[in-house]
């Protein structure tokens, strides 16, 4: 699971809810949950589902927005990118959209042909520009991305917008959405023991009815 971010809390406290019962200590990489067999590994979202795909850990936290774009740049580069989706949560939800400054004229995609765009997800943001058909060169920015047209690198930008705050705040638009993300569970593919299959199966029951629980 992701070690601090918008994820953790709610992932702890899923966790909880499904009887864990978790002593999560600041300096650990590792804790292991007192009344189960399980040990939880607690690192930067980003590291999760390679993690997973790898074979290292059997489950992951993460946002499908940090998942599928690992997935496409793995795939790119014809490295291994399997895993099975166990369950979509009912947080971390976030879209993946296109911005532009508030004077741009905008109608639809191809009004950005040409353009440069600033975004931390260039996998995902090229699988769509190729399936509308539209050429932009995108410039890699791990952070403040919504700066950086009006910093003259970029005409504009592809991020995650939740309230649309950022963007007002800093003279953009959104203008089109790529892609829709919730946090999301995910198990690799590694073949495990019908005792560790049995627990995963078992909690999965639990998750279920907690979120249900919820609704
Ligand atoms: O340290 P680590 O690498 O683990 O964390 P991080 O800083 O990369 O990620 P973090 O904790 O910010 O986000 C983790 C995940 O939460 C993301 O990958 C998304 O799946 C999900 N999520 C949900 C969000 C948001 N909402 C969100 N609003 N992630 C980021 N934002 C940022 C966005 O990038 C922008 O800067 O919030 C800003 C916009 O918010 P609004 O409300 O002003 O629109
Ligand atoms: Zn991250």
């Amino acid at each position: 699971m992701q070690k601090s971010g918008r994820l953790s809390t709610e992932t702890q406290a899923l966790l909880k809810a499904c009887g864990m019962k978790i002593n999560l200590r600041e300096q650990r990489l590792i804790s292991h949950v007192e009344n189960m067999p399980i040990d939880i590994l607690r690192v930067r979202d980003d590291d999760i589902p390679g993690l997973v795909m790898d074979g290292v850990v059997d489950l992951g936290f993460v946002g499908e927005n940090v998942l599928v774009e690992t997935q496409l740049e793995r795939e790119s580069k014809g490295q291994d990118a399997n895993f099975s989706t166990l369950r979509r949560m009912d947080f971390g939800g976030c879209r993946l959209s296109l911005a532009v400054p508030d004077e741009m004229e905008y109608a639809a995609a191809d009004s950005l042909e040409g353009m440069r765009l600033a975004t931390s997800y260039p996998y995902l943001l090229e699988r769509y520009m190729k399936e509308k058909g539209v050429n932009i060169s995108s410039c890699m920015l791990k952070g403040s991305v919504e700066v950086a047209p009006r910093a003259g690198l970029a005409d504009a930008i592809c991020d995650l917008v939740s309230t649309g705050a950022t963007l007002e705040a800093n003279g953009l638009k959104e203008v089109e959405v790529i892609f829709k993300s919730k946090a999301t569970l995910i198990q690799g593919t590694r073949e495990l023991a019908p005792e560790q299959q049995q627990l995963i199966d078992k909690l999965m029951v639990r998750i279920n009815g907690v979120i249900q629980a919820k609704e």
